[in-house]
């Protein structure tokens, strides 16, 4: 009889066999015919699943509201230095990806998981703050940032949490991150839940509402799933910087050497 040769791969999100290619089994023509959003290919993608129309929604904001932040951030200044190098378009963008991550827009996974830790531990948000100060060691991901605070307020943030509380089933670990911002604003202003805090801790209440259990929101988190969406919308920017530098011909940049602190000692015997 036949037998079925072991196969190297195993794919079980898309499928290019038959006469047009599926995602997740919904043919693309009918993604488009049903107005999918970008939203509803992500869920049917990365996550195997139709969302219900509120997740949807969020996961469009989502990526709407990471998608840039201006030419002042890593990712964005990496990208028009690269591209004034005379490099092309993905030489210059991966350089503004790879600057993503535990401090700048990579901390969505890293908040999703400590705050759902120590809610799960039943930890009180001033314990949380002194156990990630004296054990953890780090600064709690999702919490602070450069130049937003409690007396300029990210009107991202401000546009998650205000879609969730009219939106979500539940904001359960929202609610407890708030408690967390309560007690580290009070230490300094700029100790404010963030834009990757405030994404992570609802990707979580956003998945448990879905019927994920703690497990497979866990493993979702260490496969990095929770960053994707940063790194996903923050290309649009990237890609928008990279144009931006061509459009305008910029020329070979070189830092200048007044920023610069040289502190250069000639080595004993050298
Ligand atoms: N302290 C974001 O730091 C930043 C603390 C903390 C406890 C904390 C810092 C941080 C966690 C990582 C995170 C995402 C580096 C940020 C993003 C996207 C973005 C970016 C944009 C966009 C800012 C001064 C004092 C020290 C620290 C204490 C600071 N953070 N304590 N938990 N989390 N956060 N990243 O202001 O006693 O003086 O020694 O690492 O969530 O990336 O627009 O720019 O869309 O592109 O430079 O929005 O908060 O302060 O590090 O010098 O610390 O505050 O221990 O205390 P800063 P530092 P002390 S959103």
């Amino acid at each position: 009889g036949k037998v079925r040769r072991p196969t190297n791969f195993i794919c079980t999100i898309s499928d290019d066999r038959g006469e047009e290619a599926t995602y997740c089994g919904v043919p693309i023509s009918e993604v488009v015919e049903k107005g999918y959003t970008i939203a509803d290919v992500i869920g049917l993608l990365w996550f195997k699943q139709k969302f219900p129309q509120w997740a949807s929604q969020f996961l469009d904001m989502v990526i709407k509201v990471v998608a840039d932040h201006g030419p002042a951030v890593s990712g964005a200044h990496n990208t028009k230095v690269t591209a004034r190098a005379g490099k092309d378009l993905m030489s210059s963008i991966v350089t503004g990806i790879l600057t993503i991550g535990p401090r700048f827009g990579g901390a969505i996974d890293g908040a999703a998981k400590y705050f759902k830790m120590a809610k799960e531990k039943g930890m009180d948000p001033v314990e949380f703050v002194d156990y990630m100060k004296k054990v953890e060691k780090i600064p709690i991901p999702g919490i602070g940032h450069r130049i937003k605070s409690t007396k300029n307020p990210d009107k991202r943030v401000e546009l998650l949490k205000n879609f969730a509380k009219e939106n979500f089933p539940s904001t359960e670990l929202l609610d407890y991150a708030l408690e967390v911002e309560k007690v580290t604003t009070s230490k300094k202003e700029n100790l404010i839940l963030n834009v990757d805090g405030t994404i992570g801790v609802l990707l979580v209440d956003m998945f448990r509402a879905l019927g994920y259990s703690d497990e497979q929101i866990d493993e979702l988190i260490n496969a990095g799933a929770f960053n994707a969406f940063f790194v996903l919308g923050r290309t649009i920017g990237f890609i928008g910087h990279y144009l931006d530098e061509k459009r305008l011909d910029m020329p070979l940049y070189r830092h200048p050497t007044d920023d610069i602190l040289y502190d250069v000692k000639r080595p004993e015997g050298a």
